[in-house]
């Protein structure tokens, strides 16, 4: 749908990792938006979809808590696919709830335009929508528009974080997701959704190098092998990936230190959940 995307553009930087494979938002991600007159919190939330694991029903959770804490939700639909019964879904769950709500039509650069004004009227019969915003995320199409009507929507209140305050995530938590999105853009099937990070440990060392130790868990001897690849050519690419980003991000040099193990069927195991952090 491109909702990671969206909030990484807003904050001005990445807070979110982006993947062109579904359900790959599994915490709620902070991202802080702060301009001369306001300041705006975005919650990027997994998306709903139908849960098959423990770790599915954790995700659900989030995005339903998080749905009736805020003071304003931005439904994000893809313009560039029809809509159908996931939206018809949505739309049901999104009744239920009193938040204010902005549909957001994403995708604006890969659709015609002659296309765009059926969709927003499909949306607008089934739900009740403060706006129906056209955006993309990818160009910047019409962000900055929506940006002002979410600050314009928004009850008035303290600002909540210093204003060079981008997330709330811990340094360890956005080094492990930059691994796992490097995973991701470089696997396919089941293993995208197989996979967790854990970094051990992030310390600097005293020759001004960032150490990181991470392990890249799976859920089967199988994948173990082709995460690792032949001669450890796709761990070494993954790391190779994820130091550059890493880098930048934390301006420092990284030596990162990446281990595959395997942990079984953890998506279904409770204390294996808690451990990775998804509770
Ligand atoms: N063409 C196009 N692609 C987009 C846009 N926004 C996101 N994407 C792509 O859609 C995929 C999913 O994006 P992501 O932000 O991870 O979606 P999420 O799962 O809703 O968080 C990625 O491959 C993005 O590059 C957009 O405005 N236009
Ligand atoms: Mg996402």
């Amino acid at each position: 749908m491109g909702k990671s995307t969206l909030l990484n553009r807003f904050v001005g930087r990445k807070v979110a990792i982006v993947s062109d494979k579904p359900q790959t938002t599994r915490n709620r991600i902070l991202g802080i938006l702060t301009t001369d007159d306001a300041q705006v919190v975005f919650m990027d939330t997994p998306g709903f979809h139908k849960p098959h694991h423990k770790l599915g029903e954790y995700m659900i959770r989030v995005a339903e808590s998080t749905l009736e804490e805020v003071d304003l939700v931005l439904y994000v639909v893809d313009a560039t696919v029809p809509p159908g019964l996931g939206e018809e879904y949505i739309l049901a769950q999104l009744r239920k709830i009193s938040t204010p709500i902005i549909l957001v039509a994403n995708k604006i650069d890969a659709v015609r335009k002659n296309d765009l004004l059926p969709l927003l009227d499909w949306f607008s019969t089934r739900g009740n929508f403060l706006h129906l915003v056209p955006v993309s995320a990818l160009t910047g199409e019409n962000v900055d528009g929506l940006r002002r009507l979410i600050a314009d929507n928004l009850p008035e209140g303290p600002f909540y974080y210093p204003a060079d305050t981008f997330t709330d995530q811990p340094e360890r938590f956005v080094a492990g997701e930059i691994i796992r999105e490097k995973v991701l853009n470089l696997t396919r099937e089941e293993i995208p959704h197989s996979v967790a990070v854990v970094v051990e440990e992030m310390q600097m060392r005293s020759n001004q190098v960032l150490y990181l130790a991470a392990v890249v868990y799976v859920e089967r001897d199988s994948q173990k092998g082709i995460l690792i690849g032949k001669g450890g050519r796709m761990l070494k690419e993954i790391g190779r990936l994820a130091r550059q980003e890493l880098e930048a991000i934390f301006g420092n040099r990284v030596y990162l230190d990446l281990w595959v193990k395997v942990k079984k069927d953890w998506r279904d195991d409770e204390a294996a959940l808690r451990s990775f952090g998804y509770e």
